[in-house]
């Protein structure tokens, strides 16, 4: 399979994994575009949907589902989404679309987190993926200072996020304490969101490979 096939095949398995009658949260990429598709065809009775993004929510719609604010629930059943890497422990950098504040949001508001991805996201160790840092405009360059101090190598992406921040992509770390390192990238003064997810990580991945799906708990 290649790499899209595995997105898609990823992606389909999840729809196993929706519980009907619960509001359902769905996050943002190429793989979760492929989910929106199969929940479509599968015709389950969702209530609801949260999604972490314009173009899912976009998606959703057009798809007949209704969307609603998070601020309108208590909490969500289950939460799909796909990573940009994602090591054996479950935990995982994501980011890369520029979505990791409202995709921490809904992962912390969700009761099992489901990641689908293909089979080059799974990493022995993360870091290899630049780490995404959203960072309130005024502290960029402070906290550029403080992330190359901690041994990274900080560069701006050119992009707002939804929140109206921007992108710190930090390079050349080698993550081996994940939970340690999204607490003490979280203390930085600025820093709104470390798209480090080792706090709060995937509970069950469904991996794409040559081989099929691999599901582990
Ligand atoms: C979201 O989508 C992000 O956290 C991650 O950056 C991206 C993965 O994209 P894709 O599914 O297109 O590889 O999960």
């Amino acid at each position: 399979m290649n790499q899209n096939e595995q997105k898609k095949a990823a992606a389909e398995r999840a729809v196993a994994y929706v519980e009907e009658g619960q509001v359902l949260g769905v996050g943002t990429g190429s793989t979760v575009d492929f989910f929106i598709d199969a929940l479509a065809g599968a015709g389950l009775r969702i209530p609801a949907c949260v999604s972490s993004s314009e173009r899912s929510s976009k998606r959703l719609q057009e798809r007949g589902f209704r969307i609603l604010d998070p601020n309108e629930i208590d909490g969500i059943g289950v939460y799909i989404d796909g990573a940009d890497e994602i090591d054996p422990g479950f935990n995982m950098i994501k980011g890369g679309g520029g979505a990791l504040t409202r995709e921490k949001i809904l992962a912390s508001m969700a009761k099992k987190y489901v990641c689908i991805a293909d089979g080059s996201k799974a990493v022995r160790i993360l870091g290899r993926f630049p780490l995404p840092v959203e960072v309130i405009p005024m502290a960029v360059h402070a906290v550029a200072r403080r992330l190359e101090a901690m041994g990274g190598r900080p560069v701006l992406r050119d992009f707002t996020t939804d929140n109206g921040c921007k992108i710190l992509d930090v390079h050349g770390l080698s993550i081996q304490d994940p939970v340690g390192l999204e607490r003490e990238m979280n203390q930085i003064p600025g820093v709104v969101t470390v798209g480090l997810f080792a706090q709060r990580k995937a509970d069950v991945l469904l991996l794409g490979t040559d081989e099929g799906v691999v599901e582990s708990t």
